[in-house]
């Protein structure tokens, strides 16, 4: 049963206006009990009105409210959102008063969730409303506004449609072998298709790969041995005195953390622990840190002092990051260099030289040069993972179509990865995984 629910849709604080989001089959009806102004019931979808909000015979604000009748509103639901003035004492009055007036408050996420069950919006759609609010930059924006618009829905419908085609024409084989006119499913016949389908996958999960750091930043590692100037490239990044930079190796102990936006992306940076062989317990633990930090990273800098020869210790933290997308820099370049080597970038945090030439670096090893928010791709981890599901199974159809299995028992993997891309869109999803989701939401969303 579909209940009456309400919340406030704004954050918690005083402004101009705040809003409250109502929703449900009687939703317009009771707030017309507690309204003067016109007959609400009465009035047309899309409308606004205005008035006041009267309880007890007491004007609590005047209000504006708008009008939305189900199936044409945000959640599919008859809606009235009030406009009232943005004080948190008046605007939890109201809430108050709707509350004593038959509305439940909504859970966090559930207009959302209504939208999604009421077929106004995919989960990939739902999803981009909460990116929109998230994005940190004009790119991840960008892309959440396409997902709103359904640029992932019809991606994913898109190949789905294609499963189904060959799924609905194997059946056909198999149920009615007697009908002539149909499409004789054989393995070479399959065999084309899903190799077409398993190379269009592999472009979006390595467009997606990219457009994951968009929407999420980059979690960015800074380490090198001690002393070479980790925390000066910090601060310099930061353009702010945030680490304790000195001459003493071993400065940094734990670990310190900084968000900036490179021109269009975002990084969240982790200032480490110089790593090198210590006894001291403190330091050990610092070493140890950075160790862990840099395999949870997706992107490394190593950090080497230019002015002095390199080390045993350099030699084994580059060996220690080969597996991972990393920058060599070069810091303290404004003294003479001891050492050369290809592909590095010379940096001089102290003078704050360098950076666009390191930007440039991050950008081409993250890929992030090619991004355009117009490629086909996915946002989150959680589509990345089905698709790589649903292709892991296409996987499995077509190396058993190369050897010649039966057609009934490559069919069931082309319903798996049918069922793995209907699971991004929603369209098979499980009710308490929808209801997890939704709860990510903030309340009144
Ligand atoms: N000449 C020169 N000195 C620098 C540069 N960057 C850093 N330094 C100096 O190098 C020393 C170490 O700098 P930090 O930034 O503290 O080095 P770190 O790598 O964080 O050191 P630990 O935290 O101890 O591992 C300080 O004395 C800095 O002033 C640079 O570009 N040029
Ligand atoms: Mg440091």
């Amino acid at each position: 049963m579909v209940d009456d629910i309400c919340a406030i849709a704004t954050p918690y604080g005083s402004g101009a206006i705040a809003i409250i989001r109502t929703s449900g089959p009687n939703a317009i009806w009771l707030v017309n009990q507690i309204f003067r102004g016109k007959d609400l019931t009465k009035v047309k979808g899309n409308r606004i009105v205005y008035g006041h909000i009267v309880y007890n015979n007491e004007i609590i604000d005047e209000v504006m409210v708008s009008i939305f009748r189900g199936p044409k509103s945000f959640d599919g639901e008859d809606s009235v959102e009030i406009n009232c003035h943005g004080g948190v004492f008046v605007t939890h009055e109201i809430l108050r008063v709707l509350l004593n007036s038959g509305f439940r408050l909504a859970e966090p996420g559930e207009f959302s969730k209504r939208a999604f069950l009421n077929h106004k919006m995919d989960l990939t759609e739902a999803e981009s409303i909460m990116d929109i609010v998230n994005a940190e930059n004009k790119l991840a924006l960008k892309s959440s506004l396409n997902a709103l618009n359904s640029s992932v829905h019809n991606l994913v419908s898109d190949f789905r449609n294609d499963l189904l085609d060959l799924l609905a024409k194997i059946e056909v084989n198999i149920d009615y072998p007697e009908y002539d006119d149909a499409v004789d499913v054989t393995h070479q016949y399959l065999e084309p298709k899903l190799s077409k389908l398993l190379s269009k996958m592999d472009v979006v999960l390595a467009n997606s790969k990219v457009s994951k750091i968009v929407h999420q930043g980059i979690n960015t590692a800074i380490v090198g041995r001690p002393n070479v100037g980790k925390s000066s490239l910090l601060n310099m990044l930061l353009d702010e005195d945030k680490a304790i930079v000195s001459d003493i190796a071993g400065t940094t102990r734990d670990i310190v953390e900084g968000q900036v936006n490179l021109d269009e992306i975002s990084l969240h940076l982790l200032d480490t622990a110089g790593i090198r062989r210590s006894d001291d317990l403190i330091e050990s633990i610092g070493i140890q840190k950075s160790k862990e930090t840099i395999e949870k990273a997706d992107l490394v800098l190593l950090v080497l002092d230019v002015s002095s020869e390199l080390t045993k210790e350099d030699y084994e933290l580059i060996d220690l990051v080969q597996n991972k997308p990393h920058v060599y820099v070069a810091n303290k370049s404004d003294l003479a260099a001891m050492w050369q080597k290809d592909d590095i970038i010379y940096i001089s945090a102290k003078n704050r030289q360098g950076l666009i030439e390191l930007k440039e670096a991050i950008y081409k090893v993250t890929s992030l040069d090619t991004f355009n928010v117009n490629n086909p791709s996915l946002n989150n981890v959680r589509q990345i993972d089905l698709m790589t599901k649903a292709k892991a199974a296409l996987k499995n159809a077509y190396y058993s179509c190369q050897m010649q299995v039966d057609i009934a028992l490559i069919e069931i993997d082309i319903k798996t990865a049918f069922d793995c891309l209907g699971e991004i869109t929603g369209e098979a999803y499980p009710d308490e995984l929808i209801t997890a989701l939704f709860t990510k939401f903030c309340l009144g969303k």
